[in-house]
């Protein structure tokens, strides 16, 4: 057997990862949480908040250091998305679609692609979104119907996406589109960088949501768009994997935040059942409190475990990273709306009021368990996983 010199290492943060953390709970502390309620109330776009974190390097966490990233990988992001989510889960969003807008991009992209995009998103000047979902098809983006046909150097794209984070703000959409309607379900479907001030985009129906308010979620329009041929992400044919490869590891941003969001909530329940007294004494001190308090700790600790695990599987390339991104993405998101669902009780009918922030941590949390592939979805990825 070899020698263990510290028991401890295998299965602890290494030390820059904890004062890593503190860092930003601190920034967190100071500038997002007492943003949190007015960008929900307002449902505006926090642009202050996301230049607080390009001024901090944040938005440069998705990125290598060749693309101007900080080239920490994927635990490191997603300890920031989790902190970040504790107290604004809309905030938390802006930092996980710099990374799910870039990934087909970094994964796929040519370098020309690279070059031109992925550092003006490392300094947080530009944004991207990432538009998969049509009208039509949600769980089944297969089944898209947003069609683009070659024309000499360019590409023409015709459609309407759905349910598309950043509309509005970002500055470039990866879009997906059908390249060959011939090839059958998801076989000929290819992915384009189009950029906000291309000639037929347009910013359609903006939605108005239960939670993530501060983040514009709508329908984005391609009418006759084109775009240079130097602006297909890939192989032609081959977007479905692009999306597919994709998603397997953005997933684990939604983790991050549905942990952040749980542990947000418990945090705050926590500290409310220590103040507020009934019956003469602190209503922490009464076991049916104490227990619930205990099992939203304890689940979201587990959540969590599942997350870092799940994040360092995608960080060293293993090949099944996409069923442990999945585990954590169901887990931490059924977590987070159980989680929140409870601190809403310890607090009564203090937490059913927008005063307090955890009804709004609640209906922030529902949105883990639908977007970036439902959990039914998430367990149907498990499931084809185990033969
Ligand atoms: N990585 C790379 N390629 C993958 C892949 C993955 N994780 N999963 C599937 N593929 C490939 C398959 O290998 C297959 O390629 P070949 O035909 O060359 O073998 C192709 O993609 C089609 O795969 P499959 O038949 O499994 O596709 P389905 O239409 O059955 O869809 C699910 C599979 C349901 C998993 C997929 O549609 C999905 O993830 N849906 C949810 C979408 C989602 O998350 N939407 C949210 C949008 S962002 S908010």
């Amino acid at each position: 057997m070899t020698a263990v010199t510290d028991p401890q290492a295998p299965y602890s943060l290494p030390q820059e990862f904890e004062d890593f953390r503190e860092t930003i709970a601190k920034m967190v502390a100071e500038r997002v949480a007492p943003r949190a309620q007015e960008i929900d109330e307002t449902a505006t776009y926090p642009r202050d908040i996301r230049e607080l974190f390009a001024s901090h390097d944040l938005m440069g966490l998705p990125f290598d250091a060749e693309h101007g990233g900080t080239g920490t990988g994927t635990l490191m992001l997603n300890i920031a998305v989790e902190e970040v989510a504790k107290a604004c889960a809309s905030s938390a969003l802006i930092l996980m679609i710099q990374e799910l807008g870039t990934l087909p991009i970094k994964l796929f992209g040519s370098d020309e692609l690279k070059e031109r995009l992925l550092p003006r998103c490392a300094s947080g000047e530009w944004s991207p979104a990432f538009a998969l979902s049509e009208p039509e098809a949600g769980s089944d983006p297969g089944g898209m119907r947003t069609r683009a046909l070659r024309e000499g150097d360019e590409w023409v794209i015709d459609g309407t996406k759905n349910w598309i984070t950043n509309l509005g703000v970002a500055d470039f959409y990866i879009c997906f589109a059908v390249t060959d309607p011939e090839a059958g379900h998801s076989a000929g479907i290819s992915a384009f960088v189009v950029e906000a001030d291309r000639p037929g985009f347009s910013v359609g129906k903006l939605e108005h949501k239960m939670g993530i308010r501060g983040s514009p979620t709508g329908q984005p329009i391609f009418d006759g768009c084109r775009v240079p041929a130097a602006n297909l992400i890939g192989e032609v044919n081959a977007g479905f994997g692009v999306a597919m490869a994709t998603l397997d590891r953005s997933r684990l941003g939604v983790a991050a935040q549905a942990v952040g969001i749980a542990q947000g909530a418990t945090d705050y329940a926590a500290a409310y059942a220590r103040e507020r007294r009934q019956f003469g004494k602190p209503i922490a001190a009464f076991q049916g409190i104490q227990f619930k308090l205990a099992d939203m700790e304890s689940r979201t600790a587990a959540a969590r475990e599942l997350l870092y695990r799940a994040c360092s599987k995608v960080d060293s390339g293993d090949a099944d990273m996409g069923k442990h991104s999945a585990m954590a993405k169901l887990i931490a998101s059924d977590t987070a709306m159980w989680v929140t669902t409870e601190a809403v009780q310890v607090l009564g009918g203090y937490g059913y009021v927008n005063e307090y922030p955890v009804e709004r941590m609640m209906r922030d949390a529902k949105i883990t368990q639908i977007y970036e592939g439902t959990n039914e979805i998430q367990r149907l990825v498990i499931a084809r996983t185990l033969g």
